[in-house]
């Protein structure tokens, strides 16, 4: 299992998000990601930072996100301050929700940062300061660093230990503390670095993160080369997406699978139960490479989320998701409980380690 870490992730540090209504501290802290790599090296992981400089990240973006997003993430801050915007961050203020206008607004005519704020941003968790971008394009380095050691066959299965997080990132939109969708964008990667470019290789995204990956599912929604399976808390955040109705469209259909589970109940049986049967699905689309959506949010203490799953119980985790026996890609995601976070994300792969040694 290769590790790959870079501090810049840590360069992202907003002092606050509005939740429920409240200002309360960011919940998305650099310290997640040092405490994880301090649990994992006290447990004999090797943790690499050496980072892929030859890869063109924006090549690989400009898949997933539209140039007019990242022009926005590139300038959003600059830009912003300029016209007497707040110095800690950009936050957005006003929506163009779809009952306002009766057609979506021309991004490109926009030149407002303050619209622009709302334009390209679907809430209020996403503050971009100086230094958000730089933290973004690192996450995305080490995730896409770890992505072409696989493909290249120098390991069977990787960790990106990275932030800020992806899954909710939409192709023009950030959220959900998401900017670059970096396990989207590493799926598009792989794609297009395999030897057999031309063949398309299938992979599997599963996403393990208490919350819906609204991002990944709408960049794949009508593509059957990546499957898209999620487990998640039924009706919260980002409350609009993830029912089991949605299935995928056009050539895409039955490609994409919303495990919804209840709230306040999901335990380790359960969680691991609905697991089996989305490991299941995703064996039977035989992919050529596996990406998880890594978010440790699931678990009992996280002060964001609603599910029971225990310390040991990630232990369990990681060996059903060995026993889908593809090259497999660990991408980090949401985790709030600071006190487990690192306990919950070792036990992940020590699970997944263990299972690979016994099959
Ligand atoms: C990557 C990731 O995990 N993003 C999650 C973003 C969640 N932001 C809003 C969560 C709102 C949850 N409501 C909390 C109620 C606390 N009692
Ligand atoms: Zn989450």
């Amino acid at each position: 299992m290769k590790v790959l870490y870079s501090k810049e992730c840590l360069l992202h540090d907003p002092p606050f998000e509005i939740l429920s209504g409240e200002k309360v501290p960011y919940f998305e802290k650099p310290k997640r990601l040092t405490i994880i790599e301090g649990e994992l090296k006290s447990n004999g992981f090797g943790i690499s930072e050496e980072v892929d400089w030859d890869i063109d990240l924006r090549q690989h973006i400009l898949r997933v996100h539209s140039v007019e997003y990242l022009d926005y993430l590139e300038t959003a801050y600059e830009l912003w301050v300029r016209e007497g915007g707040n110095k800690i961050a950009v936050i957005p203020e006003t929506f163009p929700h779809v009952n306002l206008l009766p057609a979506p607004p021309e991004s490109a005519h926009i030149t407002n940062p303050f619209a622009r704020a709302g334009l390209f941003c679907f809430d209020l968790s996403c503050p971009i300061t100086k230094e958000t971008h730089k933290a973004t394009l690192a996450s995305l380095r080490v995730t896409l660093t770890a992505a072409k050691s696989l493909v290249v066959g120098a390991v069977n299965s990787a960790f990106a230990l990275c932030r800020p997080p992806g899954h909710h990132a939409m192709p023009s939109l950030c959220g959900g503390y998401c900017f670059l969708n970096n396990v989207a964008i590493a799926a598009r990667f792989i794609q297009n670095i395999s030897p057999s470019a031309i063949e398309r290789p299938k992979v599997a995204i599963l996403d393990i993160d208490y919350h819906h990956g609204n991002g990944s599912q709408a960049t794949f929604y009508d593509d059957p080369s990546v499957l898209y399976v999620s487990l998640h808390g039924e009706n919260d955040y980002p409350y609009f997406t993830g029912s089991a109705s949605e299935q995928g469209s056009g050539k895409g259909k039955g490609y994409n699978v919303n495990f919804p589970l209840p709230r306040g109940i999901t335990g380790d049986n359960e969680y691991c139960d609905t697991l089996q049967g989305a490991v299941a699905i995703v064996r039977n689309f035989e992919p050529s490479f596996l990406l998880i959506s890594l978010g440790v949010d699931t678990h009992i203490d996280d002060p964001i989320s609603d599910f029971k799953v225990t310390t040991s119980g990630y232990l369990r985790i990681g060996g059903i998701i060995a026993s889908i026996d593809r090259p497999t890609l660990f991408v980090m995601e949401g985790g709030y409980a600071l006190e487990s976070i690192g306990k919950n994300v070792c036990n992940v792969l020590q699970g997944f380690k263990l299972q690979v040694e016994h099959q």
